[in-house]
């Protein structure tokens, strides 16, 4: 064999090799895309949810000072949907970033009912969470970002028909906008914003995160840069007698997994 036959031969053993291996590693990283993780402030209710979904009832929680992990198999999915639950003490809630590269899903869980009070926090939260989404790399899939206005329950409303996870998720997400608008501004002043989180990490008063396409670029998560943003209204709880089964009122979670995943 000719030692011109012999460098061809090995380019194509080469090339042959390098495509197995790429396509090798695309059918894992897509296969691997079976995960939501709950993150969001303390006490929002993610361990809740997380058992709800999990053993199909919520439990008596306290403060969840580790991750949870578990799986659901669903009927017609060939792979379990691995479920994780981070929690949102200020020094624990960081611990999503590791599951950014084979999240299907970010549920980021918002109390409704005290959302208006808590805004600065939930919001400089939520905050971390669009930025870490926005560095991840452009060769990699981005997660759905599923926003939860959460506790439905505990909506007060003035008729009993009225649709309590419909005006949940308005409140949230009006509640949301301004207050990521308004730290957007402040730091295009070149005001910096508030770490609340964690008062000795300085990173975080330049964080970037909140680009928005659109007249002036105001932040409005359908026009979030990062990817989609998907609000759903659940609760795992019902403080009022008529209302449907504790499992039922996750629906819409478990539903966009079941179409999604
Ligand atoms: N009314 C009502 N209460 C809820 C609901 N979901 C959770 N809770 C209550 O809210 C409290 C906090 O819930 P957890 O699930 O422990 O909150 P968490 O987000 O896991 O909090 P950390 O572990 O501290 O991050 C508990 O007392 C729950 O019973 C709900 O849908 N409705
Ligand atoms: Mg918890």
């Amino acid at each position: 064999m000719s030692s011109q036959t012999l460098i061809l031969a090995s380019l194509f053993v080469a090339i042959i090799s390098i495509a197995i291996f790429i396509f090798v590693s695309r059918r894992k990283s897509r296969a691997k895309r079976n995960l939501v993780v709950l993150i969001g402030p303390s006490n929002s209710g993610k361990t809740a949810i997380f058992s709800s979904l999990v053993y199909g009832h919520a439990v008596p929680t306290i403060t969840s000072m580790q991750a949870n992990s578990s799986f659901l198999d669903l009927p017609g999915k060939r792979d379990p949907i691995q479920i994780v639950d981070v929690p949102g003490h200020p020094r624990l809630r960081d611990q999503f970033k590791d599951f950014l590269s084979s999240a299907k899903a970010l549920a980021f869980v918002v109390d409704a009912n005290t959302a208006s009070r808590n805004t600065a926090v939930v919001a400089e939260h939520l905050h971390t969470v669009l930025d870490a989404i926005m560095a991840i790399p452009p060769s990699q899939p981005l997660p759905t970002l599923l926003i939860l206005a959460h506790k439905c329950d505990l909506i007060k409303t003035s008729s009993l028909s009225a649709d309590t996870s419909a005006l949940a998720v308005t409140r949230v997400q009006t509640i949301l906008e301004r207050e990521l608008e308004r730290r957007k501004l402040s730091q295009s002043g070149g005001m910096g914003v508030e770490a609340l989180g964690d008062e000795n990490n300085n990173e975080k008063l330049n964080m970037g995160g909140l680009d928005c396409r659109g007249p002036g670029g105001t932040f409005k998560f359908e026009n979030w840069e990062g990817g989609e943003v998907v609000f759903l209204g659940t609760s795992v709880q019902s403080s009022r007698s008529d209302e449907k089964s504790v499992k039922g009122s996750i629906a819409p979670l478990m539903d966009w997994i079941e179409e999604n995943m």
